[in-house]
């Protein structure tokens, strides 16, 4: 081996080692020890409590990294906070230099990054070379364009602050890229930590923003393990949060910061469905399996793990499968040959043995390529399962390492049932021929980005997140920006006056009073699946309106009340998929049944409030019109294509989030109840909705309006009763996808706590007052809320 006449004449692939020589040069110039890079200024590890960082592909030490702490963390966020003034008040072309900067000294050094990340993560020289680092360069060169133009596309918003970042091992500058340049393009600083295992490339991106004189504190590393990263998501002066990585860390920080009024974006796990029809280019499908679960040794959170066949070709396509498998090379990542590196660490390699193992006791056969590992470093052979149950670990749990399973199905209805059989909600890749077919399975996966006839495409331009247990949020393109950004509007709410919290009461009135003239005594029931329901516990509490009167007697629901009312949305899943002509038909329709009772709503409002005449005609009128706009609405606010690759389509598609909880404040109680629910149903959500506990009636009131205005049945449910008992219900149901809560401070933090069941999206007001007659009440805002955006990619030509 070695001589070329030896190599043509057997054409085995000879060594062709990538040269680490300027990344050994770089690391001891630095006596391979690193600190932290804060206010601007790199802190040196001396004296320093530090870990070590390995390189997986030969298990030796690369360096020596500090390990931070609590005085590092803050201050790293005090330079920030010191940083953000200016930094955020800089025009945005001023701001878009530096981002451009960065990438051209990104460019600049791309071999070296492309190098030391190989060291760091053992993943192929080829894939970051490749992909990775011009990724990176990417990503801040598309985000240098919104620095530019940030002030014109985003009227109306401003930088959420100081933003706190916690990143995996997976891609470790890929993953800060996503991270800090649009933060920065929006005009926020940063605090970042990068994954123990992976520090390096950070440390060199650091280095970077040093060179191009990025002004102090704009940026800072801290470097450290998982404790560190909780010191920073917890830190008092951090005002977003965006963390990737595992689900049970997403959650653990969800929890953390309930109630601190932190904006938050989780990109979390996955175990994404990849579907192969029996029209597939079956060549392509197996090609892309390698580069769905072979890329970056299956250490990917959008890796497609679950290969879901059609049964009448699934011998065949495991037959080529396992063929290409033969051709597939593991080992020394620096080798420009290798398909595949070494697993991060030795710690990844146990837990992806263990899991592998579990998969054997549970019945599944394994196939692996037949390839022979180094002995030394962390390196798994590429494999995939056959005879696993859905049920199964391997099927169930992320693998993160090389080896996907494999099932079949018969028709398209079962490949969608297996596809979204899982918590998670990342990505999904779908192959067939059939443009038709692809379409409405992308349509009806569960997944924030969608493949046809390709997978793990990656890029600035498109938006990139989950749906489910894979977190909130989008990361990339103009949907990915406003994580970053706060609406005015919504910066500058005050805090509502703290009144005690009505607590409706099933006992007797007593001597409570009944309202003059009795003419509005009633007794209502909750409304679910269309129907009027009694409350489970069949218990009522008295309303009182103006003076304290009883004007009538409303459900006390419990926890079963809320269950069945999620039920009922959950049946009505058509809604989401009605056209938007035919929302907005029934929204109008809504609008015009409700307009014909004006005079017996002002009535109720006036009773009920004690407003003036004039105060319960205006609460009226803006309330009829707001329907009216998210009649308008339904049908306008639309996605986007995204450009991103050539010869490919991407389509940003607003999907509603499926069964919203909608718990509303006591003010305004008609209008309130309005603003909140519309937009959620235009948008083609179901909801169960929780109406101001003192002013319950004018919500029940509109029972006779949605069942004369062709609503169907379980699109709106309310249930009536003391209101943070049945908002914990919501927050803490699964088949709940999302929950709005308009209440108290104490009410918006038990929300938040308590949604981490299925990590579902919130929106909290933490007791801040809506003025909601004013356009605070009404707008885009609310339909960006009401949606998740799911990016799907269509390559096209022959
Ligand atoms: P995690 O264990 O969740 O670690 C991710 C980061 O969080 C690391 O920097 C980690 O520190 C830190 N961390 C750990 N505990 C923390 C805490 N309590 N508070 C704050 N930070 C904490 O995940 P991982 O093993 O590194 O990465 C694999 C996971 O990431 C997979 O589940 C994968 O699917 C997911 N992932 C998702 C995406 C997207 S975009 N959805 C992308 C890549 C990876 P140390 O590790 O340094 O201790």
């Amino acid at each position: 081996m070695g001589q070329i006449k030896d190599i043509l004449r057997t054409m085995e692939y000879g060594p062709a080692p990538e040269s680490n020589i300027d990344v050994q040069a770089w690391l001891d110039a630095n006596k391979k020890g690193f600190g932290h890079f804060i206010n601007g200024k790199f802190t040196g590890s001396e004296g320093l409590k530090t870990f070590a960082v390995i390189n997986p592909a030969n298990a030796k030490v690369l360096a020596k990294v500090a390990n931070g702490t609590a005085e590092d963390v803050d201050a790293a966020v005090k330079a920030a906070r010191a940083a953000f003034g200016k930094w955020s008040k800089l025009p945005g072309h001023e701001r878009a230099k530096y981002l451009y900067a960065i990438a051209r000294h990104i460019q600049k050094r791309e071999r070296f990054f492309s190098v030391l990340e190989t060291m760091d993560n053992g993943k192929p020289i080829r894939e970051t070379r490749d992909i990775d680092i011009p990724l990176v360069a990417r990503h801040f060169y598309h985000h240098a364009g919104w620095g530019e133009m940030v002030e014109t596309e985003f009227e109306g918003f401003s930088p959420v602050g100081v933003c706190g970042q916690v990143i995996p091992w997976n891609f470790p500058l890929l993953m800060l890229a996503w991270k800090i340049a649009p933060a920065l393009a929006a005009g926020n600083t940063v605090v970042l930590k990068p994954a123990e295992l992976t520090p390096l490339t950070a440390i060199a991106f650091a280095e970077v923003c040093h060179e191009i004189g990025l002004p102090a504190g704009v940026v800072n590393i801290v470097h450290g393990d998982g404790s560190t990263g909780a010191l920073i998501c917890g830190h008092e002066d951090i005002d977003k949060v965006a963390f990737t990585g595992s689900t049970e860390v997403g959650r653990i920080i969800r929890e953390q910061i309930a109630g601190s009024e932190k904006k938050l974006s989780l990109e979390l796990g996955g175990k994404s469905p990849f579907i192969v029809f029996e029209d597939a280019d079956m060549d392509g499908a197996v090609e892309g399996v390698v580069d769905a679960i072979w890329f970056n040794q299956g250490e990917v959170c959008c890796a497609g793990s679950r290969i879901l066949v059609q049964e009448g070709i699934a011998e065949r396509f495991y037959n080529k499968l396992r063929k290409r498998m033969e051709t597939l090379r593991v080992g020394d990542p620096l080798d420009k040959t290798m398909d595949i590196g070494a697993l991060v660490s030795a710690g990844q390699l146990k837990r992806v043995s263990a899991l592998v193992e579990r998969g054997k006791v549970e019945g599944g056969t394994l196939w692996q390529a037949p390839v022979t590992l180094p002995a030394k470093g962390s390196y798994f052979a590429p494999g995939f399962f056959t005879d696993v149950e859905p049920a199964s670990t391997v099927c169930e749990v992320e693998i993160f390492g090389p080896v996907a399973t494999a099932t079949t199905f018969r028709t398209p209805d079962e490949a969608i049932a297996l596809a979204n059989n899982t918590k998670y909600g990342l990505a999904a890749s779908i192959w067939s021929e059939n443009i038709n077919l692809a379409l409405d399975m992308a349509a009806r996966v569960k997944a924030g980005v969608v493949w046809i006839n390709s997978t793990n495409l990656l890029d600035a331009g498109a938006g990139f997140g989950g749906y489910r247990e894979s977190g909130f949020g989008r990361e990339g393109g103009r949907e990915g920006l406003y994580e970053y950004l706060t609406a005015d509007w919504e910066k500058r709410l005050p805090l509502a006056k703290s009144e005690p919290a009505f607590k409706p009461s099933a006992a007797p009135d007593g001597d409570a009073k009944v309202a003059a003239g009795g003419t509005i005594d009633r007794t209502v029931k909750n409304y679910v699946g269309g129907k009027q329901a009694r409350p489970d516990g069949g218990y009522s509490y008295s309303v009182l309106g103006k003076g304290e009167q009883v004007i009538g007697q409303a459900g006390l629901g419990n926890r079963k009340d809320i269950r069945n009312a999620v039920e009922a949305a959950a049946k009505a899943g058509t809604w989401g998929g009605a056209t938007a002509h035919n929302r907005a038909q029934v929204l109008y329709y809504l609008g015009e049944n409700l307009s014909a009772r004006q005079a017996e709503f002002e009535e109720l409002l006036a009773i009920s409030t004690g407003v003036s005449a004039k105060a319960a005609a205006e609460e009226f009128a803006v309330a009829l019109r707001r329907i009216f706009y998210y009649a308008a609405q339904a049908d306008k606010y639309d996605g986007a294509v995204h450009s991103t690759k050539s010869r490919h389509v991407t389509l940003a598609m607003n999907e509603p989030w499926g069964v919203m909880g909608i718990v509303c404040p006591d003010e305004l109680p008609l209008l309130s109840f309005v603003s909140l629910v519309l937009p959620a149903i235009a948008m083609g959500n179901r909801v169960v909705t929780v109406p101001s506990t003192r002013h319950p009636l004018l919500a029940t009131s509109l029972y006779q309006v949605i069942d004369t205005s062709d609503l169907p049945g379980g699109v709106v449910n309310i249930v009536t009763g003391e209101r943070d008992v049945l908002a914990r219900t919501l927050a803490e149901h699964d088949e709940v996808d999302a929950i709005w809560y308009v209440g108290s401070k104490e009410g918006s933090t038990m929300v938040e706590k308590a949604s981490c069941g299925n990590l579902k999206a919130t929106w909290v007001s933490n007791g801040r007052q809506r003025d909601w007659l004013s356009p605070q009440g009404q707008g885009k805002d609310y339909l960006r809320r009401a949606v998740q955006v799911k990016n799907i990619w269509v390559p096209y030509g022959e």
